[in-house]
């Protein structure tokens, strides 16, 4: 891992594959030597996208995280990282505000009202500007350039004005809503008039796929031609569906590790060593569904179908976006509700949840995953939900089962798990019980099956389907 900043190669024009999303997959780090450097970010994306970035002189565009700082471009781990700076109040009105306050909730079915601020949208278009003009300057003749998600919706529009040479495609990775939904937005017509500006609109589910040409044909001036590509001024734009997964083999290596395994081990030991363990890791999310399944718990409980000494749940909620109202206020009331249940059912010794508001890395998470009988991932809605499929990823001992949510993309591809709306508490129970109690044979059965699935589709096989169908072989 690099963790120095070399000067970078391709300032201008030189790259042929250019990535652009709101983050650079860098963290800042400082050297045993007093200087600082950069490290780069776990994450399955730029793991699935570094072999095409270090064969391809590859440029990725982004944003370092903090207020106004954008070091000159440079070279990290076989990419050229190139920083667009952020202002305190662009970080208010572009990213916490329009990007998670008006389109997050927009589009994940409006689980909180979508906040509409004429200012946060002058913003959004702003910055998004300087994304485009940022990759439009370090794209080389005929480059691929592929933006990321949701907070840059506009910027293939935006580069095709400045760069008509680039072929341009974008992926999101939430879920496009329907046109019931989406026509609150005031700047409807703009945010597809942008998305229509890449070649290739990539989503999560087939679902977005009909949402987003609905859409287009409805707002804009985008004529259908097939069942997925429109015409807009004479070019042809593809829209297709391109399931996101994670790196199989850095969760297989992790799992193989010794220390790993020790470290599972203790884990349940910790727990007192109750009978089967359950496990929710989300990020602190109203979308993740967390309230609804500790009352699912809460009532197994009172109803005496569960005791602390039967199961244990463990809750692990990263911290997320503590600046936006909504996630403080989803913090205070799952945080009430944890303490409702440790205090009404617990005894000493044997609270029946355990509640863990932090960020863990890898190797915890994968020890987490190995001693965790039910992994329960239940999002009102997700466009995929990497969570479950690193739980599939880990169980290379065939073992456990995962209750997840219809609502999430993994749904479609983890068709052994036990299928359940989240909205439902009575069938969110029924779901925590089967799970609990599947026979050992059948937890296998259907564990098999979905790390087939799971291998088989891997994040690389996700990055070359896209690329490939981008470079114009899908068409
Ligand atoms: P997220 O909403 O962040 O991603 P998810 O797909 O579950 O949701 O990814 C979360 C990642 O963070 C996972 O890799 C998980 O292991 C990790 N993580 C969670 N809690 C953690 C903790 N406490 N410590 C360390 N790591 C933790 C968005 C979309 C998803 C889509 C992904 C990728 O909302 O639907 O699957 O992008 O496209």
């Amino acid at each position: 891992m690099s963790s120095s900043a070399e000067a970078s190669a391709a300032t201008s024009g030189e790259s042929q594959f250019v990535v652009v999303a709101n983050r650079l997959p860098v963290d800042r780090v400082t050297n045993p030597d007093g200087s600082e450097g950069w490290t780069r970010s776990p994450g399955g994306l730029v793991s699935a996208l570094a072999p095409v970035m270090r064969k391809q002189d590859g440029s990725w565009v982004g944003w370092v995280g903090s207020p106004d700082e954008a070091p000159e471009p440079f070279h990290s781990d076989g990419m050229d990282l190139v920083a667009v700076a952020l202002s305190a109040q662009e970080i208010q009105d572009f990213y916490e505000g329009f990007s998670n306050a008006t389109l997050w909730p927009l589009y994940h079915d409006v689980i909180v009202p979508a906040e509409f601020h004429r200012e946060w949208w002058d913003s959004y278009v702003q910055v998004n500007r300087r994304f485009a003009s940022a990759a439009a300057e370090v794209a080389a003749e005929g480059a691929i350039v592929w933006v990321q998600d949701y907070q840059l919706q506009l910027v293939p529009m935006q580069l095709r004005e400045m760069r008509p040479d680039l072929r341009i495609g974008f992926f999101l990775h939430i879920p496009f809503p329907p046109k019931e939904l989406f026509a609150q937005l005031p700047w409807r017509r703009q945010i597809i008039e942008g998305l229509l500006g890449a070649d290739l609109v990539g989503f999560q589910r087939e679902g977005a796929v009909g949402n987003f040409l609905d859409i287009a044909a409805k707002y804009t001036s985008a004529r259908p031609i097939s069942s997925n590509q429109v015409a807009v001024d004479g070019r042809r734009v593809t829209a297709g569906a391109f399931p996101i997964s994670l790196e199989v083999e850095e969760i297989e290596r992790l799992v193989d590790d010794e220390s790993v395994q020790a470290r599972a081990q203790s884990i349940r030991e910790e727990l007192g060593s109750p009978a089967r363990v359950l496990l929710g890791v989300d990020r602190l999310d109203y979308t993740k569904g967390i309230r609804h399944r500790l009352k699912a718990w809460s009532e197994l409980l009172a109803d005496g179908d569960v005791t602390p000494q039967d199961a244990v749940f463990v809750q692990v909620a990263t911290p997320s976006r503590e600046r936006v109202d909504a996630y403080a206020a989803l913090r205070d009331e799952i945080e009430l509700e944890v303490g409702h249940i440790n205090g009404e059912y617990g005894t000493i010794g044997s609270p029946p949840i355990h509640y863990l508001h932090s960020t863990y890395d890898r190797r915890e998470l994968v020890a987490m995953f190995m001693a965790a009988d039910v992994a329960v991932v239940t999002p009102l809605r997700d466009g995929m939900n990497l969570v479950a499929k690193e739980y599939v990823a880990a169980r290379v001992d065939n073992r456990g089962t995962v209750v997840l949510s219809e609502f999430a993309g993994a749904a479609d591809h983890l068709t052994g798990s036990v299928l359940v709306n989240p909205h439902d508490i009575d069938g969110l129970k029924a779901a925590l019980l089967e799970a609990l109690h599947m026979p050992e044979r059948e937890q296998e059965r259907r564990m098999r099956a979905m790390r087939a699935e799971v291998k088989d589709h891997d994040v690389a096989w996700w990055a070359d389907t896209f690329v490939t169908c981008l470079r114009d072989e899908c068409q």
